[in-house]
């Protein structure tokens, strides 16, 4: 039997479809690069705020699809709405980003709850519900977490980090707490994504933004063991829902995180060669990405030149067409106009 499901792109190619046209959308689509964005972020006083109000983050997850033809909608939340649920001290502060009251010792971790988690994020399932109702048919509505590294390393750090010195500190000199961390982290996720689906999530994207910092021999449980329990923990729930993994710069560990992970979609960053992707990845998973947000952001004849190079790269498989990594602020609208055109002749 037919279901809604069926008709949009973004879970057929997930499924293994191959299309002449590949679906399309861009990580961070929505956001500040959008004058229409600027205006309605002005509506909340904090980040946070705009986050938790439904009406205000609902439009914001549709001012995208109000002026591209794109084949999903993200929304609008922050991987780093789990930490402030879980009861951490989260900010953002305008032109530096966001601000935690760090873990500093294994101590505070403690006070960390996941019991507390649905009563605050609650408010993301109605932005949800409130998107699906207003959604076009072909369109797919994706929900997303933070990878329990890259959430771990805002939580410790306090921020965001160059180094991360604190992190690599912590983990590695006291393993035991930080992994109890990292389960929390896993356990909070599970519940978090779980209920987005239950709200009208179709597909799951997990960002791990810094994967590619983490040591060689501390991959496995670090990123690969803790993205491997959330994605069986949902499957054995929602079997039918994709799930995309991004764990950015881990190179030529692509194809081990795909395999252990058991991802149905790997969205690649700009640094790894298509070639190679072609050929290690794309007989096992659909492969999503890889334009350079720079080349986004110049537009014109070299983002024409790109856009050709990589569909012919990578579009003899299941493939998603989006960037390596989110949207340059600074990016000129009209350069996604020009994109699509290049993609969507
Ligand atoms: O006031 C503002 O407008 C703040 C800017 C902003 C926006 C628009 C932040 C703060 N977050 C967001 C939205 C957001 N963040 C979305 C939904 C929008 C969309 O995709 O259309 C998503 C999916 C994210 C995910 C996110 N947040 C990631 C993973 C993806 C990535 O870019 O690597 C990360 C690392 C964050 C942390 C974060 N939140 C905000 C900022 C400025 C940052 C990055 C801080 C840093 O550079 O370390």
């Amino acid at each position: 039997m037919l279901d809604s499901r069926d008709k949009k792109l973004l879970i057929q190619s997930l499924r293994g479809e191959i299309f002449d046209t590949p679906p399309c959308w861009l990580m961070r689509q929505a956001g500040r690069y959008l004058p229409e964005y600027q205006q309605l972020r002005k509506k909340a006083k904090g980040f946070i705020d705009f986050c938790l109000t439904p009406e205000l983050a609902s439009q914001a997850t549709l001012q995208p699809l109000n002026r591209f033809d794109l084949d999903a909608a993200i929304v609008f939340s922050d991987i780093l709405l789990l930490p402030y649920a879980l009861g951490q001290k989260v900010e953002f502060k305008e032109n530096i980003g966001p601000v935690l009251d760090p873990i500093r010792t294994p101590g505070d971790i403690v006070s960390l709850s996941v019991e507390r988690l649905s009563g605050i994020t609650a408010p993301v399932y109605e932005t949800i519900e409130i998107v699906k109702s207003k959604l076009p048919a072909k369109v797919a509505l994706i929900g997303f977490a933070g990878a329990p590294w890259t959430v771990a390393t805002y939580m410790i750090e306090g921020g965001t980090s160059r180094s991360f010195d604190r992190t690599k500190v912590f983990a590695l000199q006291y393993p035991n707490d930080f992994q109890k961390l990292l389960d929390i982290l896993v356990s909070a996720t599970v519940v978090y994504l779980l209920d987005q689906i239950k709200a009208g999530a179709e597909v799951i994207q997990l960002f791990d933004s810094w994967a590619g910092v983490v040591p060689d021999i501390c991959r496995e449980s670090w990123i690969i063991k803790p993205t491997a329990k959330i994605i069986s923990a949902v499957r054995r729930q929602f079997p039918e829902v994709p799930i995309i993994g991004f764990p950015r710069g881990i190179g030529v560990s692509y194809p081990e995180y795909v395999k252990e992970t058991g991802v149905n979609g790997i969205s690649l960053d700009q640094m790894f060669p298509l070639e190679k992707a072609a050929e290690m990845l794309q007989s096992k998973v659909t492969i999503q990405g890889a334009l350079d947000p720079h080349i986004l952001m110049i537009g014109g004849e070299q983002l024409r030149l790109e856009v050709q190079r990589q569909l012919q790269m990578l579009n003899k498989g299941a493939y998603i067409f989006n960037l390596g990594h989110g949207i340059l602020p600074q990016t000129p609208p009209e350069h996604v106009e020009q994109l699509l055109s290049y993609i969507k002749p």
